[in-house]
């Protein structure tokens, strides 16, 4: 346990910090429309814009979309600009897919499992089609809580294989709710000159938190 993974650096309330960020296609996504829907493209950051299509648009349709079998292990990956602990996610994506979202833990350097999202084929029974959000495709507003927060630089989001899948993959919204964390404001062991943190050692390490009006500070 690191001692410093026991503060709370954070702005005073939890927001959507996926808005507006970069994002990146990695793979043969048909930004052109390919020869399949030609016409039927949007920009990649439509994916961080904070506004979902309607519930049910055609998988190809206003979306970033690909298939396993032309882009086998595409990712969207979105930089946050920042690092942030986030609490929860809402995706809308194609129905008959389970995807992964993944985060990128800048304490170590992995990728890391954020949320297994859900195949939304059927919805309380009935066959549903095309754009669907996850957790709940009756209410965009629904976020996904995670077990424990996560610290997070970067998300990427990818389609998980047949029969998981139909391979046919779609993405519309990816959101993330949390605070940045401002790590510049912890000082550890306070009055020595130097910041020694050695994160494999046990125990408790003296931190001073340095409040200002865009710091909440708390003791977990
Ligand atoms: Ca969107
Ligand atoms: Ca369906
Ligand atoms: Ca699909």
């Amino acid at each position: 346990m690191l001692g410093v993974a026991t503060l709370v650096l954070a702005t005073s309330h939890a927001s959507n910090v996926t808005l507006n960020k970069p994002v990146t296609l990695n793979g043969s996504f048909f930004t052109s429309g390919g020869t399949y829907y030609p016409g039927y493209t949007s920009p990649a950051a439509t994916v961080t814009d904070g506004l979902f299509v309607p519930a049910g648009t055609v998988w190809y349709g206003g979306t970033i979309w690909w298939t396993e079998g032309d882009s086998p292990g595409a990712t969207v990956e979105i930089d946050l600009l920042g690092t942030f602990t986030i609490e929860s996610l809402v995706v809308q994506a194609d129905d008959n897919d389970a995807y992964l979202l993944e985060y990128y833990d800048p304490q170590d350097g992995l990728w890391k499992t954020a949320w297994d999202v859900p195949n939304a084929d059927f919805v309380n029974g009935v066959n549903v089609f095309g754009m669907q959000t996850r957790p709940n495709p009756q209410d965009e507003t629904e976020q996904y809580i995670l077990p424990a927060p996560i610290i997070a630089s970067a998300l990427r989001f990818s389609g998980k294989v047949p029969p998981q899948s139909d391979g046919a993959f779609s993405v519309s919204e990816i959101q993330a709710y949390g605070y940045e964390l401002i790590a510049g404001d912890v000082d550890i062991k306070p009055g020595s000159d130097v910041n020694p943190l050695n994160v494999k050692a046990k125990g408790v390490l003296p931190v001073a938190v340095l409040g200002s009006d865009m710091v909440r500070t708390e003791r977990a």
